[in-house]
């Protein structure tokens, strides 16, 4: 007997997704190529250190347009949810889920970026995934734009602080909300904005780690803009009273390393610009102090147009969702490093990281939680969550997986707490109910999720569906709220 947990009978428990990581069919349909779709798949030589191998130039992705041959392009071909949404969507029933995150590629609706009407095909292909959604009872969450910046924008050498961009950008998001309005209730219009906009940036510029505060500064005037977009967004769906929009940030809680007070001041600036920063702009409508003075010190100039103050005042996002992998710590007094989420983070002696670096801390998720309610007092969602782990199939076909029913258990038993402590949390989509290509290191060994999917890093393999131990044990959670 396992123990119970309390949640509120509505809770939404869900699984989360990303069109690249899962759809493949990356030339069907119309479709045109996305970013995404054409970064390479790196042999990971150190796997606690891939930022090491992961420095994606423009000219790299570039380069891979000639390159049809495919194989090393793993986001073209994702896990063919393309051709098995039907199964999938099915299993994720079964499991007991209660709503599916998922985005739209934005190339399958505009696949030239000067079309004069949306592609046909690509809305249809997405009706029929909300269709089946319908008849199966599971709610939507859709984000608008994931990672997946379209070929056209990158060849013409656009960026967000480009009119060309944002109205490209205005028209897709107002084209999927008129189609499918009825069908999705919460809409994010970017994934984890505080990644997006420097690694857009990233991609003109390339990545060099020494420069990263330098890029990261000059990314400043472009998440402005995404700011200023999303706020048009959600101006406009305001003539939808039923749909909610919602901001993703990729949560970077922090703890200082020790007691030292130059160390909590030191995690305290770092929470303010990683983290807070980004909420206190898209639901206070405003550029908190802090910012102000560091981009005063840093020289950053943030280039407003006559009425985005204004734009943004009046439109806040109407709910927060963040993802939560890992938390990290600083000190001015050790240099002592792991991976962070897009920047390196000090060590914690008490967590446990994963093969990849993230250091595991499911109590990070009930402090998260409640710094976010007590400072905002709108609803959460906790729209990524998991663990990431090198698995193959026993003789059984099945992945004793313990470990991540260990992972989910204990970050579950936190949200818990988090609502005893009176904190408004709505729903929790895991990363992710089915295997998918790993975001950053563009590879399917990285396994997320409670099915297995049988493709191997270079798409050999059946594509075939297999359920892990914690596919059942979560469904017996659904049943019984016993982790
Ligand atoms: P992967 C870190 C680095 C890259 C993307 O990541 C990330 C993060 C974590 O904050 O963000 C999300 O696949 C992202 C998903 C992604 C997931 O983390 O690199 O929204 O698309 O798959 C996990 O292990």
């Amino acid at each position: 007997m396992g123990k119970k947990l309390e949640f509120p009978k509505e809770f939404l428990w869900g699984g989360a997704t990303a069109a690249n990581q899962i759809e493949g069919a990356y030339d069907i349909g119309g479709k045109t190529l996305s970013a995404a779709e054409m970064t390479p798949y790196i042999e990971l030589m150190d796997r606690s250190n891939p930022s090491e191998t992961r420095k994606i130039t423009k000219e790299i992705l570039l380069e891979s347009i000639d390159n049809k041959e495919g194989k090393h392009y793993p986001k073209r071909y994702g896990i063919d949810f393309y051709h098995r949404y039907k199964e999938d969507i099915k299993l994720f029933k079964e499991a007991g889920l209660k709503i599916f995150r998922m985005s739209i590629s934005w190339t399958r609706i505009f696949p030239n970026g000067n079309d004069k009407t949306p592609n046909k095909k690509g809305l249809d292909f997405y009706k029929c995934v909300f269709e089946e959604c319908k008849k199966q009872n599971l709610e939507v969450m859709v984000t608008i734009n994931h990672f997946d910046l379209p070929l056209w924008a990158i060849e013409k050498n656009l960026s967000w602080t480009d009119k060309e961009m944002q109205e490209n950008y205005l028209l897709y998001a107002k084209t999927v909300i008129d189609e499918f309005n009825e069908y999705v209730k919460y809409w994010l219009p970017f994934n984890e904005i505080n990644l997006y906009a420097f690694t857009s940036k990233m991609l003109n510029d390339g990545l060099d780690e020494k420069n990263i505060m330098k890029t990261i500064i000059s990314s400043y005037n472009d998440l402005h803009k995404l700011f200023v977009t999303q706020a048009k967004v959600i101006e406009y769906s305001k003539k939808y009273p039923n749909i909610k929009i919602g901001s993703m940030v990729a949560d970077s809680t922090s703890y200082s390393l020790d007691c030292n007070p130059l160390n909590v001041i030191e995690n305290q600036k770092m929470e303010h610009m990683k983290k807070f920063f980004y909420h206190d702009v898209m639901v206070r409508g405003e550029y908190p102090g802090y910012a102000l003075r560091l981009f005063n010190e840093l020289g950053v100039k943030i280039d407003k147009e006559d009425g985005d103050d204004i734009l943004l005042k009046n439109n806040p996002v109407q709910f927060i969702t963040f993802s939560y992998y890992m938390s990290g710590t600083h000190s001015v007094t050790s240099d002592e490093k792991t991976e962070g989420n897009f920047m390196k983070v000090g060590k914690n002696p008490f967590l446990k990281a994963t093969e990849w670096g993230w250091q595991i801390d499911p109590i990070g998720l009930r402090y998260v939680l409640n710094q976010l309610w007590d400072r905002y007092q709108i609803p959460l969602f906790v729209s990524e969550n998991g663990i990431g782990v090198l698995e193959t199939l026993n003789e059984n076909n099945t992945v004793e997986d313990d470990y991540r029913i260990e992972y989910l258990g204990k970050h579950f038993e936190q949200i818990s707490e988090a609502i005893k402590d009176g904190v408004n949390v709505f729903g929790y989509t895991m990363w992710t109910p089915i295997d998918v290509v790993s975001a950053g290191t563009s590879e399917m060994s990285k396994r997320y999720g409670m099915i297995f999917v049988d493709y191997d890093d270079y798409h050999n393999g059946t594509g075939n569906r297999y359920l892990k131990k914690s596919y059942k044990w979560f469904k017996n959670f659904m049943e019984t709220s016993e982790i």
